[in-house]
């Protein structure tokens, strides 16, 4: 009965800047597609979204962001230009962990792990890290478009295999992340300084923009993050009440889509068949992976950043830090790594952060500038569903 009850508190912190998002971009598609399709009340049609389970809205930047007077670049164009392939996505990403003093990955990681699609058979694409021997068997699997979700995601998944390794001399219970969230939420927190700056020390761009474009930066990550919660949430919210058979199958569909409805504010597209079972299309429920994880470490991770930016001495904004470089910061991230689940999770989150609760204050103090552009905007707007 407390985890519920500490998962509704957290929401209730970010519920605001959800709806926020909500209003502006529910604005933005009725801009594009008219009120027939969007309506400027009620749920956004969840199809219109860029992205499947309308779990995160990035592809649809053009449409909501704040356009010229914050542009952004391009990281797919700019990988592409360079001629970046799978093999060195992930060398970018593995290079980020060694200037934290990480030590290399193993050559066993480069020969026996899949980064692209085979041509010749059908595999789950679906993003994993494994460490098959638990020692140091570490293997990536994953079918690596060249795009900046992707680079994205390698370091994700990076942050798992690094932590494998990290507690791998712990005794065999202890094995793993202190708790599902801070598996997911390592790699999140790396990818947090994938910042401007850090693409210009890697030759990746030439000019730093400066502060005018951080709107647009923050709208990026926020269509990415934001968006995602409510989604992060409605999933587990689902399985819950099905595993406490509170609804018979008959009713799984109708349930899935009135948690839809009721957290993210989405409606789907049609009526759906009385035999649809859309949350069969989700990864994570035929694979009875736990998603209240990605959740909180959507939470947790910008714990991490801020603790990290801290320790690695940055004074500028939280969005603009990159923990690159610093050796400082890897060596308190891997001390909390190297822990697994040896001590209770807030004992390891007090180690990183100074702090034994997970908390949104991070994440919304990082998107705070994002959130008063979003209150201007909707000023004049009817929001909510
Ligand atoms: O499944 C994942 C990772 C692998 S652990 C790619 N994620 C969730 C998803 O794709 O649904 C990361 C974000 C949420
Ligand atoms: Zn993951």
């Amino acid at each position: 009965a407390e985890f519920p009850a500490e998962l509704d508190r957290i929401w209730g912190q970010v519920e605001p800047l959800y709806k926020a998002l909500h209003c502006h971009v529910r604005a933005r598609l009725s801009d594009r597609y008219g009120t027939d399709v969007v309506a400027l009340q009620g749920p956004i049609p969840a199809h219109l979204l860029g992205n499947m389970w309308a779990q995160s809205w990035e592809n649809i930047y053009d449409i909501a962001g704040p356009g010229e007077s914050a542009a952004v670049y391009d990281l797919t164009a700019i990988l592409n230009e360079q001629g970046f392939d799978a093999i060195r996505m992930v060398k970018t990403a593995e290079a980020f962990f060694s200037s934290l003093g990480f030590d290399s990955l193993p050559d066993s990681f480069w020969q026996r792990s899949l980064f692209v699609k085979p041509a010749d058979r059908d595999v789950v694409c679906h993003p994993s890290a494994w460490n098959v021997d638990e020692k140091e068997d570490l293997r990536l699997k994953m079918c690596i478009d060249i795009d900046e979700a992707d680079f994205k995601v390698i370091h994700h998944e990076l942050g798992h295999n690094y932590y494998q390794r990290a507690y791998n001399q712990e005794s065999y219970l202890y094995r793993t992340s202190a708790n599902g969230a801070f598996h997911e939420a390592v790699g999140d927190a790396v990818a947090l300084s994938i910042t401007p700056e850090y693409l210009a020390s890697i030759g990746l761009l030439e000019e730093v923009p400066d502060a005018s474009g951080d709107l647009g930066l923050l709208m990026k990550e926020a269509l990415l993050k934001i968006a995602f919660l409510p989604f992060g949430l409605m999933v587990d919210q689902w399985r819950w009440k099905v595993f406490a058979g509170e609804v018979t199958a008959e009713e799984y569909n109708d349930l899935w889509w009135a948690l839809r409805e009721q957290y993210q504010g989405v409606a789907a597209p049609r009526d759906r068949p009385p035999e649809a079972f859309d949350p069969g299309a989700k990864y994570h429920v035929p694979m009875n992976i736990s998603y209240t994880r990605y959740f909180l470490a959507q939470i947790l991770h910008f714990q991490f950043h801020r603790a990290l930016c801290d320790i690695a001495g940055n004074e500028g904004p939280v969005h603009r830090c990159s923990i690159y470089g610093s050796q400082l910061a890897g060596e308190r991230l891997n001390a909390m790594l190297k822990m697994g689940r040896s001590k209770p999770w807030p004992d390891a989150l007090e180690a990183m952060t100074g702090t034994r609760e997970m908390d949104a204050t991070a994440i919304l103090d990082y998107f705070a500038p994002l959130q008063e552009w979003l209150e201007e905007q909707n000023a004049a707007r009817e929001c909510g569903w």
